[in-house]
C-alpha cells in the first residue's frame, strides 16, 4: 500500500496527491499535524532527516522530496510518457525538477508563505525571483504545450502546483496568458484534482 504523509496546504504535497490521481494509483493519506510539529518527531525523522513533508512510502520503499517522489512513482507506476528514457530529454525534464526546487520554492513559493501565513521573507528579492521565473515560463509556453517536450511529464506537475497558487502569494498570473493556458491544459486531464487557493479555468470555475 503507497501512504503519503502530508500537510493539507502544501503545494509540495499537492504534487504528489496530483501525481497519484492521474496515475490512477489507491494510495492512503496521512495527515502530519504541523501545529504540533510532528514533522519533526522521532518516528518523522527516521523517514525524512530534514523533518519535511511530503514523505511517501510504498512497502519498504520510503522517499522523501516532493521531486523524487513524482520520479519514483513515474517510473515505478507509469510509462516513459512520465519520465523520459531519451537523454536529453531527461536532462530537459531534471532542469525544471530544479528548477522547482530552486526558483519555484524561493519565488512563488515563498511569496505564498508571506502573505499566506505571515512568514517572514526578503519582498523583494522574492518578487524579482518570481517575476523572472514567470518570464521564462512565458517565454516557453508561447511555443509549447508543456514545459519540457510536447504531452505532459513529472517537470510539469513538479512546477504547476506553486504556479496555480500564485494568487495566493499576489502574483497577477492572468498577466501571463500562455501560462494561465497551461494551468487550463492541466486542470482538464482525467483525475485532475486541486487545492484551496488554486487559480481556475472557467471549465474548473463552472464545474
Ligand atoms: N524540497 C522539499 C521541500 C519540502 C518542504 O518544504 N516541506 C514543507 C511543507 S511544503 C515542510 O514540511 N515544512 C515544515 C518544516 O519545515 O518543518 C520537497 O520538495 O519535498
Amino acid at each position: 500500500m503507497i501512504t503519503l504523509y502530508e500537510f493539507a496546504l502544501s503545494g509540495n504535497c499537492h504534487k504528489v496527491r496530483l501525481m497519484l490521481l492521474l496515475l490512477g494509483l489507491q494510495y492512503q493519506s496521512v495527515a502530519v499535524n504541523g501545529g504540533e510539529q510532528q514533522q519533526k518527531s522521532e518516528s518523522f525523522i527516521a523517514m525524512n532527516p530534514f523533518g519535511q513533508v511530503p514523505v511517501l512510502t510504498d512497502g519498504e520503499v520510503v522517499i522523501r522530496d516532493s521531486q523524487a517522489i513524482l520520479v519514483y512513482l513515474a517510473r515505478q507506476y507509469g510509462d516513459e510518457q512520465w519520465l523520459p528514457n531519451d537523454a536529453a530529454l531527461l536532462a530537459q525534464c531534471i532542469a525544471w525538477l530544479s528548477t522547482a526546487a530552486n526558483e519555484l520554492a524561493a519565488g512563488p513559493n515563498r511569496l505564498r508563505l508571506h502573505f499566506k501565513f505571515g512568514r517572514t521573507i526578503n519582498l523583494d528579492e522574492s518578487r524579482q525571483v518570481a517575476a523572472n521565473l514567470l518570464q521564462v515560463l512565458q517565454n516557453r509556453l508561447a511555443n509549447h504545450s508543456y514545459l519540457a517536450t510536447d504531452h505532459i511529464i513529472v517537470a510539469d506537475i513538479a512546477i504547476y502546483p506553486y504556479i496555480a497558487l500564485a494568487p495566493e502569494g499576489m502574483i497577477d498570473i492572468e498577466a501571463y496568458p500562455a501560462i494561465t493556458a497551461w494551468l487550463s491544459r492541466i486542470q482538464a486531464l482525467p483525475g485532475y484534482i486541486g487545492m484551496p487557493g488554486m487559480w481556475q479555468s472557467q471549465k474548473e470555475r463552472l464545474s
